[in-house]
């Protein structure tokens, strides 16, 4: 039956966002048998490196006095700083006041240690099936660096398979620094040389390969510098074209290349001192073209790449444009490039993913974009029935289900 005004219009559209179960495309979390990996819990969510960086703003402390602070330590000083002496608006913040509050704490009494005694009465293993039921996440796609030793300990020794958690093979260390990682493809067993000499590079496609597999990865990922280029005359650029390509075709599987991060330009702040540049539409253009049986998923991290990314995804089926990444995650941001990917490519997007690093951010990274791309999709139903187009509830719910999760898995399992 279709629907026939805008209110019913609103109730139809709202209900559908807020009811839909979502494939989370990246995240950092950890299936439970990663133990100690997947972290959780308020202390957790307050030291979460974007309200580090802020905290920065207002204290003077040496960077190395805070890192050796315990948790509970910077936690409790993130607390007074950012929520006590200030408001807390920022959408770093105002994510951990909608994660207390959807869990049923009174956010009002400003009672840190109310809210670490609910943690404390909690097990892992329950507080996970919690998240996701909260969240209304399914799946969530973790972040898998085979260079990681505590990772590789649980790949080979004790990795348990939860269906809730897909891996992705993620290979910055490959791709970005190579002259100190091919010592260790050597120790482990694998017959490389610094040159990318035929016998190097067939070897570290094995490498990829057999990662893969273990992991039964759905798609291999990398985040890259504004500087990002190919073809170039550098490691990087020859493995991805010698390698990673290959494998991913292969494998059939994508590669997501997540574009725009200049790596610490403030080391003392460690993980909060990443910034953005502006990258190269032409690398991405460049590789959608020459390897046109390839998948590539793009995100691009510069609010400036934004409309020419969605240009170019306009113009390649094995291009897939996903999220508003990192520190274009916030409202106004997220609006505005929703807006323009609706426009520009209709339903054929993946409007967002959570890059969670804590389970609990499931909640409020999901609750906060499922209310902004169901104002979006509201105006733009809103526009479609205004040229007399009848739209039924089932086309609404069809649309949702893609956005938040079946496109992304139609792009994974799509054979070019
Ligand atoms: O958003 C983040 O948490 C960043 O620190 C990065 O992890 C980024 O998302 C990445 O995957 O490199
Ligand atoms: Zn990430």
């Amino acid at each position: 039956m279709a629907i026939k005004g805008v209110e019913e219009l609103r109730a139809v559209v709202d209900t559908a966002v807020t009811e839909v179960k979502i494939t989370d495309v990246h995240t950092h979390l950890y299936a439970p048998c990663f133990g100690d990996m997947l972290l959780w819990g308020v202390d957790e969510l307050l030291t979460y490196h974007y309200l580090v960086a802020e905290v920065f703003r207002w204290v003077d402390m040496p960077y190395q006095d805070f890192w050796n602070m315990s948790k509970k330590e910077q936690a409790d000083l993130i607390w007074k700083t950012l929520f006590i002496d200030n408001s807390p608006y920022s959408e770093a913040c105002r994510g951990v006041l909608t994660v207390l509050n959807k869990l049923g704490l009174d956010t009002g009494k400003r009672d840190l240690e109310a809210y670490r005694q609910y943690f404390a009465g909690k097990t892992m293993e329950e507080y996970v099936d919690q998240v996701f039921e909260i969240s209304g996440v399914k799946e969530a796609v973790m972040t898998n660096d085979p260079f990681d030793d505590n990772e590789r300990k649980v790949w080979f020794e004790s990795y348990k398979a939860d269906p809730r958690f897909e891996a992705a093979l993620r290979i910055d260390p490959l791709l970005n620094t190579w002259d100190q990682v091919w010592t260790r493809l050597k120790e482990w067993g694998y017959n490389v040389e610094e040159e990318l000499n035929p016998t190097t590079l067939k070897e570290i496609r094995r490498f990829l390969s057999e990662w893969a597999n273990r992991m039964q990865a759905v798609y291999m990922a990398v985040s890259l510098p504004p500087t990002f280029e190919v073809p170039e005359n550098s490691s990087r650029a020859v493995i991805i074209e010698e390698c990673v390509l290959p494998v991913c075709r292969e494998l059939n599987i994508p590669l997501a290349m997540m574009i725009g991060v200049k790596k610490l330009i403030n080391p003392g702040l460690i993980l909060a001192g990443d910034s953005v540049g502006k990258g190269s539409i032409d690398t991405v253009e460049y590789l959608c073209t020459n390897y046109p049986y390839n998948k590539f998923m793009v995100t691009m991290l510069s609010r400036e790449n934004q409309h020419e990314l969605c240009v170019v995804v306009r113009k390649f089926r094995n291009l897939m444009v996903f999220g508003c990444w990192w520190f274009l995650n916030n409202p106004s941001i997220i609006d505005e490039m929703t807006r323009m990917r609706f426009e520009l490519l209709g339903v054929s997007v993946i409007p967002q993913h959570s890059d969670a690093r804590v389970l609990d951010q499931l909640i409020y990274k999901w609750a906060h974009s499922r209310r902004i791309i169901a104002d979006v999709l509201f105006d733009k139903y809103k526009d479609l029935m205004e040229t007399g187009w009848k739209i039924d509830k089932s086309d609404i719910r069809r649309d949702v289900e893609k956005l938040f999760g079946q496109n992304f898995w139609d792009f994974v399992n799509k054979k070019l």
